[in-house]
């Protein structure tokens, strides 16, 4: 099959319930970059920036996936590369996120460099577990852990924490609780699905599948996908439209 079969490729097998995670994980990303673009214009103008990076953040997934769907259904192998750049991209605009809702309690640039450094170190070292080094797969995926921890570290105990404690925005308090609910729980479900990779400490809970037709990884990665970045640019719109009502009663 040539490159543009793989692209346009439509063939989703009856049972294929990975090749239907990836074709739902698609259309619901596409969907939700039309509502935040569109959902843009109803709120005040110092929070249109938010929304565009959570349109952003779902578009871009949307091109990925379109991606990912053509080359499980052609050779239902995991699209580990694509996937990756997916997230190199869209995590950092997560923390850009945080960095936006915090940035009127003070947060400084420092506190937004922690928390990309933390998903530098967390992406980088979960593809050379995923792609290069899979014989050690365990150790990268401690060594990830360690990015994600600094994140979690910087969003319940660190400055962020601090900061969103003297903002008087209920919005914003409301909604950062929330926020950070989604990068610890949320987010859970990453690691989860990397731990059943072949070798790895979960392998055994998926030993009868069929990898050359099923991937447990990818199925924990969709779903993960579809809940924290469709959702948590849910919660960013909230906290914006909430806020946009607060400052119109303020003004009346
Ligand atoms: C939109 C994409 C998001 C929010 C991706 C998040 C990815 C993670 C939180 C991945 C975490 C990992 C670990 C904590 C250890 C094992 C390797 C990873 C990369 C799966």
């Amino acid at each position: 099959m040539n490159t543009f079969n793989i692209l346009l490729n439509g063939n989703l097998q009856a049972g294929d319930y990975i090749g239907f995670t990836f074709f739902t994980g698609y259309m619901s990303m596409l969907a939700a970059s039309v509502f935040f673009f569109v959902e843009r214009g109803g709120v005040s103008d110092k929070w249109k920036t938010s929304l565009t990076i959570s349109g952003l953040i779902t578009f871009i997934a949307a091109v990925h996936y379109f991606y990912m769907r053509g080359i499980w259904l052609e050779t239902a192998t995991s699209p580990t590369q694509f996937r990756y750049i997916d997230w190199t991209l869209t995590v950092p605009l997560m923390c850009v996120e945080y960095f936006l809702i915090l940035k009127p309690a003070g947060a400084k640039g420092g506190m937004l460099m922690r928390l990309l450094a933390g998903s530098i170190l967390m992406l980088v070292a979960g593809y050379i577990g995923e792609a290069v080094a899979v014989e050690n797969n365990i150790m990268w995926g401690v060594i990830s852990t360690i990015g994600w921890a600094v994140i979690i570290y910087e969003i319940y105990m660190g400055e962020a924490s601090k900061l969103v404690a003297t903002s008087n925005n209920a919005a914003v308090v409301q909604g950062y609780k929330v926020m950070r609910w989604f990068t610890l729980v949320g987010w859970a479900i990453y690691p989860i699905g990397y731990c059943m990779l072949p070798g790895n400490i979960l392998s055994g809970l998926v030993a009868g599948a069929d990898l050359t037709k099923s991937s447990p990884v990818d199925l924990a990665y969709n779903i993960a996908d579809a809940i924290n970045k469709i959702g948590f640019g849910l919660v960013v719109y909230t906290i914006a439209k909430n806020a946009t009502a607060a400052e119109q009663t303020k003004v009346a």
